[in-house]
């Protein structure tokens, strides 16, 4: 039996948060009801977990984030977001939050304040600590909640989140639901402590352990501790003891789960026990009960009729495509006049500078960004010119600095995130490609945030400091990728992706970092995305480039003076510029893509596809791809030299030309 202490509680609150419990609870029964009558598709149970929800949500201000997870139903509830639309969400249809596109409870909204979560798990932790960091940032004082069962605590995201939380001090309190089973993986074999509110020690960080049966102990407890959170920013660690008490879903079962538990558990349901309390202490009393209980089946059907009623999403092409990005206005500034001679790695970092000044709440993030100033340079003197707050050296832990630029962005900051090596963003794929790229999509959420990616090979520095791994990115849908081949177009496109509310991957040529140097205008510009510059212009063949390898064909047309051929470098491969590249082989009626990475799958290959597709009735000769070996790239020079499709330019170029 639960044991409540009320602590000056008034009987209205009680009520409230009774009601509060009993509406997911009654939702829930029905949904099981036409989960069986095949009238929605999937459900996962927090019948037994109410009273975390909705402790945890009564305990937070309206305006402050939650981001729950597949068991929070009372969290939504407890928002008061209307049930109709919530219905609508489980059925697909166009009152819910994701116009059809996700399911259940895969979802954010804005206007409540709740950042749904990704199907990982994980993530959100980190996408809690971005929201938390803009609350500092701009003296809110709020707290920001986040979610996970247990099971997620294994993930490295659990990690990364609640160190960089614990480094720098962020609002958010970190709820771990321990409801026994992971799926069907028991705690005895998901993790090795006694407690998971132990680990907190190891972050330097404040923890919890809170009965997540006992509404009053919730609340109470996170009232206290969000209030002091509120005071004094810094993250805390709670871990609620609960029980699933349903299947992971409802399909699954719960076989694997010892009967004793489940009915030593069924005990302590934080609805029955608080029911009687209640009772017991003559603050509810049967006809109340009923009413309670009539209302709320009342609120439950209108609204599920309401949703019935609605009619089934039409698909249509168009919005689809439309919603992928969020509309980005390009505005042009036109370069000033006055110039002066940059290395790329300047231009970057002059680009940047000035962007820091016209955002004045942009942010750096990084590893080493801040007194170091970058292993490249790139923000050396930054941290002087604009704080610790916007210049931001990170602990190594990329998924989380990926998932704090997307909580920045949900918060209404922009920010970019330097990836030390463009290599190491595989330490952080999964926010990029399922969280970054696909919230647009998914909840009409855009995520503000520049990927800065050194890359590339020609520096003799091995299989782990050279790739060039933009075909991971231009391949999937939701993220933009940039990359420029010379100073001034680095300058101008780094201020146009700051600007852009979308992701962007800004890939940054290592080996030309010190070796390219130009005129470059002295005050802050743009250049649109989308469009090639055209490097050379000749009728007898179109050579088709981006990055270091734009500078191999340049190389290689110096030394062959008589080739006459049009080279279009891309500048940006996401949005690609079909349109010049259209233009060009039409005319010529010969394409040759040369590209620094290896050949399978690389960009060269859906060019290729696109001139193939777009322009076969123009073409002299089969469309001629030029690129790396299809091995890791190898460290020493010689290996290096054989790997890269550098020298193996000018024989293919020549051979297409005698076809
Ligand atoms: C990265 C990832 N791995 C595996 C899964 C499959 N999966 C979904 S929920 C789940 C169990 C989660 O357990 P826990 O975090 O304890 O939360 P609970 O479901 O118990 O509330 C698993 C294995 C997933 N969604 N994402």
């Amino acid at each position: 039996m639960i044991k409540y202490n009320k602590k000056g509680l008034k009987n209205e609150v009680l009520i409230d948060l009774y009601k509060s419990m009993l509406k997911p609870r009654l939702i829930e029964e029905k949904m099981l009801i036409l989960l069986r009558q095949g009238k929605i598709s999937k459900w996962f149970s927090g019948i037994g977990q109410e009273a975390i929800s909705v402790g945890v949500t009564k305990a937070m201000q309206d305006d402050e984030y939650i981001l729950p997870m597949h068991r929070n139903l009372g969290v939504f509830t407890t928002r008061k977001i209307p049930l109709y639309r919530l219905f609508s969400q489980w059925q697909g249809k166009a009152n819910g939050f994701t116009k059809g596109r996700d399911r259940s409870f895969h979802f954010g909204t804005q206007e409540f304040n709740i950042v749904g979560m990704i199907s990982h798990l994980g993530p959100q932790l980190g996408v809690a600590d971005g929201i938390a960091l803009a609350s500092k940032l701009q003296n809110k004082n709020q707290v920001t909640a986040v979610f996970t069962g247990e099971g997620g605590t294994s993930e490295g995201d659990f990690h990364e989140a609640l160190n960089v939380a614990s480094v720098w001090q962020l609002p958010v309190m970190f709820c771990v639901e321990n409801n026994g089973y992971g799926l069907s993986t028991p705690t005895s074999e998901q993790y090795n402590c006694k407690d998971i509110a132990d680990r907190a020690l190891g972050y330097g960080m404040e923890s919890h352990i809170i009965d997540g049966n006992n509404i009053l102990e919730v609340y109470n407890t996170v009232n206290e501790i969000a209030k002091s959170i509120r005071k004094k920013p810094r993250p805390v660690l709670l871990e609620f003891k609960t029980f699933r008490m349903r299947g992971h879903e409802e399909a699954s079962g719960t076989k694997y789960v010892p009967q004793d538990l489940m009915d030593a558990w069924a005990k302590k349901d934080p609805l029955e026990n608080f029911q009687a309390y209640l009772k017991d202490s003559g603050i509810l009393n049967d006809v109340l009960e009923v009413q309670i209980k009539e209302e709320i089946v009342h609120e439950i059907s209108e609204n599920l009729q309401k949703a019935f009623d609605e009619e089934p999403i039409i698909s249509n092409a168009t919005e689809e495509l439309n919603d992928v990005y969020q509309e980005f206005v390009y505005e042009d500034v036109s370069p000033n006049s006055k110039t002066h001679e940059l290395r790329l790695v300047d231009a970057i970092s002059e680009g940047l500078n000035q962007s820091m000044k016209r955002h004045d709440d942009l942010v750096i993030m990084g590893q080493d960004v801040a007194e170091y100033g970058g292993v490249f340079k790139i923000t050396d003197g930054f941290l002087k010119q604009f704080g610790k707050d916007r210049v931001r050296n990170t602990p190594i832990c990329e998924s989380a600095i990926v998932e704090t630029g997307m909580g920045l962005s949900i918060a209404g900051i922009k920010s970019v995130v330097e990836m030390q090596f463009g290599d190491f963003v595989t330490s952080g794929f999964n926010p990029v490609v399922n969280y970054l790229a696909k919230s647009h999509y998914r909840w009409n959420q855009n995520a503000d945030v520049v990927l800065r990616m050194p890359c590339g090979a020609g520096v003799a520095a091995g299989p782990f400091h050279s790739q060039t791994n933009e075909a991971w990115f231009t391949k999937t849908p939701g993220l933009k990728v940039v990359y420029p081949a010379f100073p001034f177009d680095a300058k101008g496109l780094l201020a146009t992706a700051i600007n852009d509310p979308n992701p962007v991957l800004f890939f940054e040529h290592k080996a030309l970092y010190r070796s390219i140097r130009q005129e470059v205008p002295t005050d802050y510009y743009t250049l649109p995305f989308g469009k090639a510059s055209i490097l050379r212009k000749g009728n007898d063949i179109t050579i088709i480039s981006y990055g270091a390898a734009v500078h191999w064909a340049l190389n290689t047309l110096d030394k062959n003076s008589s080739i006459q051929a049009d080279l279009i470098d891309l500048r940006s491969l996401q949005p690609l510029d079909t349109e010049a590249i259209y233009a060009s082989v039409k005319k010529t009626g010969k394409a040759i893509i040369l590209q620094e990475d290896s050949l399978f799958g690389g960009i060269a290959s859906d060019i290729s596809s696109l001139i193939m597709e777009n322009c076969f009735e123009q073409l002299d000769a089969p469309v001629k791809r030029v690129a790396s070996m299809e091995t890791p790239i190898p460290f020493i020079n010689q290996l290096e030299d054989q790997y890269l499709s550098r020298d193996k330019f000018e024989a293919e170029l020549l051979k297409l030309l005698a076809y």
